[in-house]
């Protein structure tokens, strides 16, 4: 008995067994720290995973997170590199993609010179390898063409943030304090389906009788929590802002002892809003004048508030201006450096705050420095160990440089963890631009619609075998370790960076044995920058939840509020400034042939371009294609049923979609998510105007035309 019994519990621990991986969902920037269970049944492996304690994620996982393992172990992933012969890829040794790549990029560089190469990097790379990705660029490359999807993301605020504070880290507290908030206001951010395990901060503060202001064209799942929403029509924040503000000012609500301490700018900004005509505003944007009062009064009148803004304020040709003007409402009453008070750019990406400080930006050097600046070029020259002049100077922001590549001033490119044909705007002319490059080589996991391009993909690791550290929405950095190793010929992005330096004779300058490694050089790159990271170390990240920059010595406990007694501008002050009413770059609006503002944005299912969470049985099934919101009564006018196919053009071209009838939208508005490509790609209808202060495209607004497609048109399809 006793034996058969052994022999029976034997098999049992043969045919199961459990293993648990701890890591963080690559998806948002909440970088939800998570365990992945890995059961062993006969040979098959099944996973699932489960959220675990952290101070910013409370243990919590969205949907995402819970199926962010199905991508990683897809049929389809990457595992050796791909040389594309006569128009098909091959399988082709390490040695053999990197020899033809190092062949490439040197003959780029004798016939068209050093800036005739370009990088495009990623804000889900570790701050490792965003660091390195920037000092891959300058150093084994001599160009100064780098930039990154992050141009594309938080740009506008991390401008704004600069302009206004003299500094930008996402939030300038923690988000600890906003159940304790009295009264928020959430412009242009979907937070219920973009950063879902954030939603009971807010939960709990409305518990405690907190007052949620939302400024969103959509009734989204954010705005149906708030107690006040503001449908503004598309693109016209600055605007409204100026309305709240006008108000704040005539009513003197400002904190007027903070102004004069703290504050340059106010007067001009106080003669600028009195001039504007409330009704005008009033009718322009579409927000009744006793919403924007209630705003205005509700605000400026509680003991502490905060503003939150992400994309549909920020992707616009005055995302800067709108975010400034935010910030000017904030610091008018005195909501800033102190408990329950601050800004919050909500960034998107797993590491959209530390890749945006590191160097992958066109005019950036390691720590937020300077690459025109005389003293930040001589820091990091030493640092790197080069001569300051050798440092080349800024370049261009990522759709400039698909331009140049149009051009053919670019014609030789690398990019890392992006998908441009799909991310960008006015896809087309990305698609096509990027068809003419002589050397074009895409990193990633899977054959995305962009590296079908490629002449060369690279396989890259994911979050579950590469280690590093990300900084999350907070601004705090978190060490995730490598859960598992990498499959077959799969290497790290650190790795391939380093592997293309030494075929181009550069590995003196890029030999690092670990992901450690990197990060102590980066900490020397970013002492005494503002972005400082020297007193963080992964010994300290291995003990505890992260540490929140700046952390300037090992044995500071990083910073939880931001402007207590100063901000960072030279004389201390915050900066208000005069947004005007109308922005510089003339928005696309809708004329008799494309009657409808077309805006885009997120479901909570699916992340960005959709190649990871498309891959995912679970996360597909609750979206299995793209689709329209549109209003009932607009669907009327236009003959347009529920469910039914519907071809959407703008100027630029069309796209067919399914529509979903909504009374949740404008009716001068639709809706499209980004997450799908080719007939779906919504990018293909957006217009490239960029922000000329950020470059940030106007993702947000465009003007569009649809119409269904009826049976006998099904040739439209093809
Ligand atoms: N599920 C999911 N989560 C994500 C992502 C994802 O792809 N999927 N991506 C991550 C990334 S990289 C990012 S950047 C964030 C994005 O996070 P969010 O910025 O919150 O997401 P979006 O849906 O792009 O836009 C937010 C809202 O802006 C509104 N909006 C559109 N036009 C305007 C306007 O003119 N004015 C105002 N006030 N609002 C407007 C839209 O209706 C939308 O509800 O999410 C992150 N989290
Ligand atoms: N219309 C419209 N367009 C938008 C937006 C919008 O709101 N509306 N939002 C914009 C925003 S906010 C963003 S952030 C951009 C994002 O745009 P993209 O950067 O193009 O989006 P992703 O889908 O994240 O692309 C990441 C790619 O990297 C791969 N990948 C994932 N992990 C790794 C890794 O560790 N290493 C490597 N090498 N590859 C990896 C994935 O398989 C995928 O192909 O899109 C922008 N485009
Ligand atoms: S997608 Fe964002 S909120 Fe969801 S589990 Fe991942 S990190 Fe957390
Ligand atoms: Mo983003």
């Amino acid at each position: 008995m006793t034996k058969s019994l052994s022999k029976y519990s034997q098999q049992q621990t043969q045919v199961q067994s459990e293993k648990i991986y701890d890591t963080q969902c690559p998806f948002c920037s909440m970088q939800c720290q998570m365990q992945l269970i890995e059961q062993t049944i006969d040979t098959n492996k099944q996973y699932t995973a489960r959220g675990i304690d952290h101070v910013t994620t409370k243990g919590r996982l969205c949907l995402k997170g819970m199926n962010a393992h199905q991508h990683v172990f897809h049929s389809e992933r990457l595992t050796h590199p791909l040389l594309k012969r006569n128009g098909t890829f091959v399988r082709v040794s390490w040695e053999e993609a990197l020899q033809y790549i190092g062949e490439q990029v040197t003959s780029i560089q004798h016939q068209r010179g050093h800036h005739a190469l370009g990088v495009y990097g990623s804000a889900s790379l570790t701050n490792e390898e965003a660091y390195l990705l920037g000092k891959f660029a300058r150093v084994a490359l001599k160009t100064k063409h780098i930039d990154y999807n992050g141009r594309y993301c938080m740009s506008a605020a991390a401008t704004a943030a600069t302009q206004t504070f003299g500094m930008d880290r996402g939030f300038t507290n923690t988000l600890s304090e906003i159940p304790h908030t009295r009264v928020m206001i959430l412009a242009g951010t979907n937070i219920a389906e973009c950063q879902p395990t954030m939603m009971p901060y807010f939960k709990e503060a409305k518990e405690n009788g907190a007052f949620i202001i939302v400024i969103d064209p959509r009734q989204t799942l954010t705005a149906q929590m708030a107690d006040l929403h503001l449908q503004v029509k598309p693109g016209t924040d600055a605007m409204l802002t100026n309305g709240i503000l006008k108000i704040i000012i005539e009513e003197q609500l400002t904190n007027d002892s903070f102004i004069e301490r703290r504050v340059s700018g106010f007067e001009a900004v106080k003669h600028y809003v009195t001039s504007l005509d409330l009704k005008e505003i009033s009718k322009k944007t579409g927000v009744p004048i006793e919403q924007i009062r209630k705003t205005a009064i509700k605000f400026a009148k509680e003991e502490t508030g905060m503003i939150f803004t992400a994309r549909g304020v920020e992707q616009q040709t005055d995302g800067v201006a709108t975010v400034k003007n935010l910030l000017n409402i904030l610091i008018s009453v005195g909501k800033v450096g102190k408990y329950g008070c601050g800004y919050a750019a909500i960034t998107g990406q797993g590491n959209g705050q530390g890749a945006r400080e590191h160097g992958q930006k066109a005019d950036q050097l390691p720590g937020y420095r300077s690459i025109e600046n005389e003293a930040d070029r001589s820091f990091i020259a030493n640092v790197w160990n080069i001569k300051k002049e050798e440092l080349p100077r800024k370049g261009v922001s990522a759709y400039e440089m698909i331009k140049k590549i149009d051009k053919q001033d670019i014609t030789g490119m690398l990019i890392f963890c992006s998908n441009p044909v799909v991310s960008s705007p006015n896809a087309n002319f990305v698609k096509n631009a990027l068809k003419k490059l002589k050397l074009f080589v895409v990193v990633d996991l899977f054959v995305s619609e962009t590296a079908k391009l490629a002449d060369v993909i690279l396989p890259a690791s994911s979050f579950l075998e590469d280690e590093g550290t990300m900084t999350n929405v907070e601004g705090r950095v978190t060490l995730r370790g490598a859960a598992k190793p990498c499959p077959e010929e799969v290497r790290h992005d650190w790795q391939i960076i380093c592997d293309i330096a030494a075929v181009l004779g550069k590995s003196q300058f890029f030999s690092y044995q670990s992901a450690e490694d990197i990060f102590n050089e980066l900490r020397r790159a970013s002492q005494g920058g503002t972005a400082d990271y020297f007193g963080i170390t992964y010994e300290r990240l291995r003990q505890g939840d992260g540490i929140l920059w700046p952390c300037p010595k090992p044995g500071h406990s990083g910073t939880e509020r931001l402007f207590e007694t100063e901000f960072a501008h030279p004389d201390k002050k915050a900066k208000m400034f005069v947004i005007p009413n109308e922005p510089i770059v003339q928005k696309e609006q809708p004329t008799e042939q494309y009657p409808l503002f077309l805006t885009t944005g997120r479901v909570m299912s699916h992340y960005l371009t959709g190649v990871q969470t498309r891959k995912s049985p679970a996360l597909l099934a609750r979206h299995v294609e793209s689709f329209m919101e549109i209003h009932p009564k607009t669907a009327d006018k236009y003959k347009i049923e529920d469910r039914v196919l519907v071809k959407i053009e703008s100027k630029r071209g069309s796209i067919i979609v399914r529509s979903v009838l909504s009374e949740a939208m404008r009716p001068d508005t639709v809706f499209v998510p980004m997450h799908w490509s080719g007939m779906q790609n919504v990018n293909h209808l957006v217009a490239a105007d960029l922000d000329p202060l950020s470059k940030m495209p106007s993702f947000k607004v465009c003007a569009v035309r649809i119409k269904p497609i009826l049976d006998n048109h099904v040739n439209e399809l093809s």
